[in-house]
């Protein structure tokens, strides 16, 4: 059994049911163990895209990380996702894996650590929330050091929405 993060994101159609129906899906592939409150965040990236709702959430699962990535692409694709657009569209779902336990993975179509989490507050304060002491294992940093040292940044608008929406399992 393995402990993943797993970030969730959604910037097309109802962000909030979006989130809320991947969420549901995920519950076929692990257990949630946590989830984080959802964020409405500034894009990055591509900054000409509506804003997104962004939250992190804790699961336990069997899966493998390869078997696990493509249940994810499967949810993705079952909510709606359109995969013939280029890069960095808005999107209904996007599914990304964090954290596999301490597992550092490189491969073609599947990098653990996430290569840009410790760059994006929409990641780090979700997952502040729900993992402050977790360990970087490639960085070898804790999480709320990491989200510290994004703090003066000003590009990167992030706002906590209600506690209403955090969405409980
Ligand atoms: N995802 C991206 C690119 N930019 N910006 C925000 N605010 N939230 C995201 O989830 C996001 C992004 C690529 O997956
Ligand atoms: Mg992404
Ligand atoms: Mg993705």
């Amino acid at each position: 059994m393995a402990t993943v993060y797993i970030s969730v994101g959604s910037n097309l159609g109802n962000r909030y049911k979006n989130i809320k129906k991947a969420l549901v899906k995920i519950k076929d592939i692990g257990k949630i163990i946590k989830t984080s409150s959802i964020y409405l965040t500034s894009p990055i990236e591509n900054f000409n895209q509506p804003n997104f709702y962004n939250c992190v959430i804790k699961i336990n699962t069997k899966l493998k990380p390869k078997e696990l990535l493509k249940k994810l692409k499967r949810i993705e694709e079952m909510l709606g996702r359109d995969f013939s657009k280029k890069r960095y569209q808005p999107r209904v779902i996007d599914l990304d894996i964090l954290f596999y336990g301490k597992s550092i993975i490189k491969e073609k179509n599947l990098v653990i650590p996430h290569k840009k989490l410790h760059k994006r507050k929409f990641v780090l304060w979700p997952l502040n929330e729900i993992a402050n002491n977790f360990i970087h294992p490639k960085f070898k940093k804790k999480i709320f050091n990491i989200k510290k040292s994004l703090e003066f940044d000003k590009e990167q608008k992030i706002k906590l929405l209600t506690p209403a929406y955090k969405i409980k399992f």
